[in-house]
């Protein structure tokens, strides 16, 4: 195969103008989905992928797919990329070097003049997060039939906006139908958003699967009123009871010998004022593990705590569970594939699992799949100053170009 090389300069520059796009005074990036900023960032990759000379369309859910031919175009393609939306105030690294390292490893085959026997898609998933719109994995969740179109475009967010309506008011809602196609397999490259490879110093990881994790949304409803005359025996306080869930939340985490995390990460509480007994609050729960039983019997759990505080407090209570997806094992070729192209070139490695949720999840429902991490600085991630040295991003970038070169010429 003809040397294919990374353009570190071109690389770089690229990466360091994206993190412009959006960015906040401690050099994060504010791109929530659907957002005039990442609607930006959306016309930018679109600009990019065109001058690459791919062949772009956008999907029913606002997916960005640039497609370059392979020497027998039938043959199904090779896909690879990432999502671009982020956090509010996340970081500037989650998801991004997926997708520009996706656009770098097509034009280091342009440069070469190296064609594949297989056609390449890259691709800029839509609304990867969820922090805006639930669930996280949307885009790729349609298009791997895990969500239906009508359940995705009436997903609203905390202002009431539609995910259709803001999809089609940042010009984004394509015509292509999104919806599984044939795929030869997928790779996502990524930042570990975890501790394992900047403890170990190493600079990259072939991904073995990924956690499964259930979201979920509780609403307390108690009494407002004055904070003052009213008696503690009279109260009916949603946040106590809210409080009371935090702590089973750790405590059912606290669980020897699992792998089970949880968190309690947002919380809206009404009214909200120093002198009144909370009435309502509404609040989310976050669990994970590598074990689907794990994660059922903590859902089991906290909806029994959830039951017995709401009791105790004298209150009424919803509870939805948002989403819920299995873990689930990559495919073993793809993680080989990885690992062989890691192994060319002389890097040191692990293999991890992913605690963090990836489109590369849904992926791997349709098509044979696998991930590349590249470390997080202090593990640090979903923060402003999530950060990854430059050179373990070329080195991912290296190692996701041979894994695609392998895969698009078989
Ligand atoms: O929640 C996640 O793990 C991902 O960032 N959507
Ligand atoms: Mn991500
Ligand atoms: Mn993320």
């Amino acid at each position: 195969m003809p040397d294919v090389t990374i353009d570190n300069q071109r690389y770089r520059e690229r990466f360091e103008e994206f993190s412009q796009i959006g960015a906040t005074e401690n050099d994060g990036v504010n791109r929530p989905s659907l957002s005039d900023e990442n609607k930006e960032a959306r016309d930018r990759i679109v600009e990019w992928f065109h001058e690459a000379g791919l062949e772009v369309t956008i999907d029913e859910m606002g997916n960005i797919f640039g497609r370059r031919e392979g020497a027998n175009s039938d043959l199904a393609p090779v896909m690879f990329g990432s999502h671009v939306d982020s956090q509010y105030n996340g970081g500037r690294f989650d998801g991004v070097v997926g997708v520009l390292g996706a656009l770098e490893v097509v034009e280091a085959l342009d440069d070469a003049d190296a064609s594949t026997e297989r056609p390449l898609e890259v691709v800029a998933w839509s609304n990867e997060e969820g922090v805006r719109f639930q669930p996280d994995m949307l885009g790729s969740g349609v298009f791997c039939d895990v969500f239906d179109l009508e359940y995705a475009y009436e997903r609203t967010d905390k202002d009431g906006n539609t995910f259709g309506d803001e999809l089609e008011r940042i010009g984004y809602k394509g015509e292509v139908p999104c919806e599984p196609r044939d795929l030869h397999c997928y790779f996502e490259m990524h930042v570990e958003q975890g501790p394992f490879l900047d403890q170990q110093d190493l600079p990259v990881a072939a991904v073995e699967g990924v956690f499964g994790f259930s979201w979920m949304n509780v609403t307390f409803e108690g009494q407002a009123n004055h904070a003052g005359p009213t008696p503690m025996n009279m109260r009916h306080d949603a946040m106590v009871a809210t409080s009371d869930i935090v702590q089973a939340v750790r405590r059912l985490t606290a669980t020897e010998g699992t792998d089970l995390v949880g968190t309690v990460g947002s919380v809206d509480v009404w009214p909200n004022a120093i002198n009144v007994i909370p009435e309502t609050v509404e609040f989310t729960i976050d669990f994970r593990s590598y074990d689907d039983e794990v994660v059922e019997s903590a859902v089991q759990g906290i909806k029994r705590e959830i039951e017995m505080a709401a009791e105790r407090e004298g209150l009424e209570y919803e509870f939805e569970e948002i989403m819920r997806i299995d873990a689930d094992p990559f495919d073993k070729d793809c993680i080989d594939t990885v690992v062989e192209s890691i192994e060319e070139r002389g890097y040191d490695y692990t293999r991890l699992v992913s605690g963090a949720g990836h489109d590369a999840n849904y992926l791997n429902k349709i098509c044979p799949t696998s991930m590349i991490f590249v470390p997080s600085v202090d593990g640090i991630s979903h923060r402003e100053s999530e950060y990854t040295e430059w050179e373990d991003i070329r080195i991912g970038t290296e190692v996701l170009l041979g894994a695609v070169q392998k895969k698009a010429n078989e």
